[in-house]
């Protein structure tokens, strides 16, 4: 059932899915020991994609295995070669770019503008970056010696499949590294494609390797003995159940999860501009991102003028097939998380809400959700308290400065923010006092990584990008003589 399809070289069998996939491991594709399938679907139109495996206890066990034996020859290489790996893998990221951005649209649903200009290009940007740093972290003579951990169990979600595995592989294999990590189990396509693009580039066998299923795989990854690096993004309540199995093991742990960020409107800001990041903070990948602007605070002297502006924008938004390009928001990524979203905004309603939405039509087939405002929101609603993790935008308003740090924090979360004003002063007075790993000024969602992300709070612990990302894959060695 698991025979895999397609071979890298073979350019027929670029733009293919197979319609069975094993798992990757020790560079090979291999069948699992189980006989569990699982299927994806393309979320617009909810026609199958593919098949793949549920991975068993024994197939993370034969991954991690494979990934303990590539990690003695990886580990001891300078870092100048693990760096040409790395290199040769984002230039084949480039290479291949209109078919990753093809296949994770038709897996996540999200429009191929946003997968070609923004998702691909940061999974190369990202193994360029770590690709740099590799040869930095060698030392000529004595002195602290920073040391890889080992293996890397790293498990990620479905709302950038393509980018959170750049985001966990590449500062791992800089830092000497080996890995096995899971995708999501609504979106697993383009890590079994970059399992080929792994074998293109001629890294080792063993250094990377993809096992695929859904939460129980995860679970027997994270909290396999011989791992010692867990690296998880995903939902607060799988990060707290993996947080507490570690606790007693020495197995190093970080965790990137949800978020409820203010974007936060001053009557001085360009309130055009403001629109534009507001719409970006929310709808831009289905709000299925952990930073998205989900609470727009908006100061009471301007609300009405900036709830106008941005009702006609959102009247221009367009919603419908992912593969066209003029498609601003795409589809919903599976049936559980529209179910998830079109609780939440009727619990909005129920409590009081208004809601409003453009009117626009949506595809009959897939699944879809309007991109929609709640106006009249207390801090109290479950809207404003808890993460959507989609297009659904709650609006709250403020007097003061002041006030306005007091709601942005009055939330378990601490990932982002986002201030709107043309007074410096007053952006770095307010940087000063948000509690969010990430602050943004007169922007929203820009990604870098050069830029470390992370969060306080719920939202998880430790960075991912630039020089800090580096840090949860090392230890530090002293030599005195
Ligand atoms: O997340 P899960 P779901 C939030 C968002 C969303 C909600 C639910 O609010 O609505 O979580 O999404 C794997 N041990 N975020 O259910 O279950 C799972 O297979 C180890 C925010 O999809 O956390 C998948 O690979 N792994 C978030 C990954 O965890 C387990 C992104 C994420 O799935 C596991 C995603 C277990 N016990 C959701 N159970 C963000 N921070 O961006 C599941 N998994």
């Amino acid at each position: 059932l698991f025979a895999y399809a397609p071979a890298p070289e073979s350019p027929a069998a670029a733009g293919e899915i197979a319609t069975g996939y094993g798992h990757f491991i020790g560079g090979e594709f291999v069948d699992s020991s189980g006989s569990e399938a699982l299927k994806t679907v393309n979320p617009a139109t909810e026609q199958v994609l593919a098949e793949f495996a549920q991975g068993t206890e024994e197939d993370v066990d034969r991954a991690v295995r494979a990934a303990r034996r590539a990690f003695a020859d990886w580990s001891a290489l300078p870092g100048s070669e693990r760096a040409k790996y790395l290199f040769r893998i984002a230039r084949i990221v480039q290479e291949r770019s209109r078919e990753l951005a093809v296949l994770e649209s038709i897996d996540n649903g999200k429009p191929i503008r946003e997968t070609r200009d923004v998702d691909l290009p940061l999974v190369a940007a990202h193994f360029f970056y770590y690709a740099g740093w590799a040869d930095k972290l060698d030392y000529a003579g004595y002195g602290p010696n920073p040391r890889p951990l080992g293996v890397a169990a790293q498990v990620i979600p479905w709302n950038f499949p393509l980018l959170m595995l750049a985001w966990k592989i590449a500062p791992a294999l800089a830092t000497g590294n080996t890995v096995v990590l899971k995708p999501a189990e609504t979106t697993p396509l383009t890590a079994l494609r970059f399992a080929e693009i792994c074998r293109q580039a001629g890294l080792p066998k063993g250094v990377v390797n993809i096992v695929t299923g859904d939460g129980r795989t995860g679970a027997a990854l994270t909290s396999h003995p011989d791992v010692n690096k867990v690296a998880f993004t995903g939902s607060t309540p799988v990060g707290r159940a993996i947080a507490k199995q570690l606790a007693g093991t020495r197995t190093k742990l970080s965790l990137e999860l949800g978020g409820k960020a203010a974007n936060i409107v001053f009557d001085d800001a360009p309130l055009d501009q403001a629109v534009e990041g507001i719409v970006n903070g929310i709808f831009f990948n289905q709000g299925h991102v952990c930073c998205a602007g989900s609470r727009l605070l908006v100061q009471e002297s301007v609300q009405d003028e900036l709830l106008d502006a941005l009702k006609r924008r959102m009247g221009t938004l367009r919603v419908g097939d992912p593969l066209d390009k003029n498609t601003d928001v795409g589809a919903i990524n599976s049936a559980a998380q529209l179910a998830r979203i079109t609780e939440l905004a009727e619990a909005g309603e129920r409590e009081g809400a208004e809601r409003w939405a453009p009117d626009c039509e949506l595809p009959g087939a897939g699944y879809w959700f309007r991109p929609t405002l709640f106006t009249g929101v207390s801090q109290a609603h479950r809207i404003a308290r808890e993460e959507i993790f989609g297009p659904v935008l709650s609006v709250l308003t403020f007097r003061t400065p002041a006030e306005a740090v007091e709601k942005a924090n009055n939330t378990p979360y601490g990932l982002s923010a986002g201030i709107w004003t043309e007074k410096g002063s007053r952006i770095l007075w307010m940087a000063n006092r948000l509690r969010a790993g990430v602050v943004w000024a007169n922007t929203f969602n820009k990604f870098d990584p050069t830029s470390p992300f992370g969060g306080y709070k719920e939202s998880g612990y430790g960075r991912e990008g630039g020089r800090h990302g580096l840090e949860p894959y090392l230890n530090v060695e002293a030599l005195d003589v």
